[in-house]
C-alpha cells in the first residue's frame, strides 16, 4: 500500500475514533491543518519535476477529498449520534398515565350557600349581591345605629382608614343587612330577598371567625305577620336539614334594626342531635326607623327580616364541631363533601 492511501485510511480510523466534536477537530488538524500530513505533502510538490508535480498533485488532491469526505462522514455521525442521545434523555413515555390534578370539589360552605339560594328561590325570593367595602351609613346609620349608639358595639367592626370620594367613612360589611337597605331602595314592595355574603367583625376563636358569611332574608309587604315569617322560616329549615320532624321556637331578643326581635331554635326529633334547643338564626319585624331610612312609609310597609350563619348552618348539617376546619384548607376534610 502506497503511503498516500496509508494516510488516508488512518484519517478515516482516527475520526470515527473520534469520541465527540472537539477530537474530531484535533484529528482533522492532524491531515489537514496548516501543518497537517496533506498539506506537507502539497508543500512538497514544489521540489518535484513539473511532470511528476502534475501526476503526484493529482493523487495528493485525490486523497485530500476522501479524507474530507470521511471528516464530513464523521461530522455527521457524531451529530447524529448527540441527536440520538438527547432524545433518549428527553423521551417521553406518552404510555404512561397523566399525573392528573384531581377533581375538585366545592366547599361545604359554598354548599350551604347554594342551597339556601336554591330553596328561597323556589318561594319568590330575589337574591342580592353586593359590596363587602361599606359605608358607615348603609351598615350601622341606616340600621338603626346611629354613631356613639351603644349597639355599635355589638359588631366589633375592621375600619378603613381611607375615606370614600365623598369624604365617608368606610368599612368591612359586619352584616349582609346594608345589601337589603340597597335592594330596598332600588326596588318597590313587596320585596323578598335574601342577602347571602362574606361578612366581617374583628373576632377569632374556635367558634368566631373574622371572615364568615351570613344569610338574611327580607320580605316587606303590607299586611303581612310575624305567623309568615315563622312559615317561610319553617319551611327553610325543613327544606334545609331535609326533614319536617323537627321542631322551632322563637325567643325574645334584641337587635336595633328589629323590633320586636327574636332568635330561632330548632329541634330535631330523631337522629344524634335529638331533643335539643339549637339556635340557628336570628329575626324579627323591621325596625320602623330602618323602614323609612329604606324610603317607604312605616305606616304602610310592614318588614321582617331574619339573618343565619352559612357556617353554623353547615356544622349543625354535617355534625361538624370546630369553625377552623373551613378555613384550613385541609383535604382530609373538604374531600368528605364531595
Ligand atoms: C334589614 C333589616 C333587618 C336581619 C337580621 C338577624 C336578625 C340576626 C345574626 C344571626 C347570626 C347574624 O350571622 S349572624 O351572626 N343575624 O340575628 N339578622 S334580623 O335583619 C335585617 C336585615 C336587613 C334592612
Amino acid at each position: 500500500m502506497n503511503s498516500l492511501e496509508q494516510l488516508v485510511q488512518q484519517a478515516q480510523e482516527d475520526f470515527c475514533a473520534a469520541p465527540d466534536p472537539a477530537a474530531l477537530e484535533n484529528a482533522k488538524a492532524r491531515y489537514l491543518g496548516k501543518t497537517g500530513q496533506i498539506t506537507e505533502q502539497m508543500k512538497g510538490l514544489g521540489k518535484l519535476a513539473p511532470d511528476e508535480r502534475k501526476s503526484q498533485g493529482a493523487l495528493i488532491n485525490a486523497a485530500k477529498e476522501r479524507i474530507e469526505a470521511a471528516l464530513n462522514a464523521a461530522r455527521d455521525a457524531l451529530s447524529n449520534a448527540q441527536m440520538q442521545s438527547r432524545l433518549d434523555a428527553e423521551a417521553i413515555d406518552i404510555t404512561l398515565p397523566g399525573r392528573g390534578r384531581g377533581t375538585g370539589g366545592i366547599h361545604p360552605v359554598m354548599r350551604t350557600w347554594e342551597r339556601v339560594e336554591q330553596i328561597f328561590g323556589s318561594i319568590g325570593f330575589d337574591v342580592a349581591d353586593g359590596p363587602e367595602i361599606e359605608t358607615d351609613w348603609t351598615n350601622f346609620t341606616a340600621l338603626n345605629s346611629p354613631e356613639n349608639h351603644p349597639a355599635r358595639s355589638m359588631q366589633d367592626t375592621f375600619y378603613i382608614e381611607d375615606r370614600d370620594t365623598l369624604g365617608k367613612q368606610l368599612l368591612l360589611r359586619t352584616h349582609t343587612s346594608p345589601m337589603q337597605v340597597r335592594y330596598a331602595r332600588m326596588n318597590q314592595p313587596p320585596i323578598k330577598v335574601i342577602a347571602p355574603g362574606r361578612t366581617y367583625r374583628v373576632d377569632s376563636d374556635a367558634t368566631h371567625s373574622p371572615m364568615f358569611h351570613q344569610v338574611e332574608g327580607l320580605w316587606i309587604d303590607e299586611n303581612i305577620s310575624f305567623a309568615d315569617l315563622k312559615g317561610v322560616y319553617l319551611n327553610f329549615v325543613r327544606a334545609f336539614f331535609e326533614t319536617d320532624d323537627l321542631q322551632v321556637r322563637f325567643r325574645p331578643s334584641y337587635f336595633p334594626f328589629t323590633e320586636p326581635s327574636a332568635e330561632i331554635d330548632i329541634a330535631f326529633g330523631s337522629g344524634p342531635l335529638k331533643g335539643r334547643w339549637l339556635e340557628v338564626s336570628g329575626a324579627g319585624q323591621v325596625h320602623p326607623t330602618v323602614v323609612a331610612n329604606m324610603g317607604l312609609d312605616p305606616a304602610r310597609h310592614i318588614g321582617f327580616a331574619f339573618g343565619s350563619g352559612l357556617e353554623r348552618l353547615t356544622m349543625l348539617r354535617y355534625g361538624i364541631n370546630d369553625l377552623r376546619l373551613f378555613y384550613e384548607g385541609d383535604l382530609r376534610f373538604l374531600k368528605q363533601f364531595n
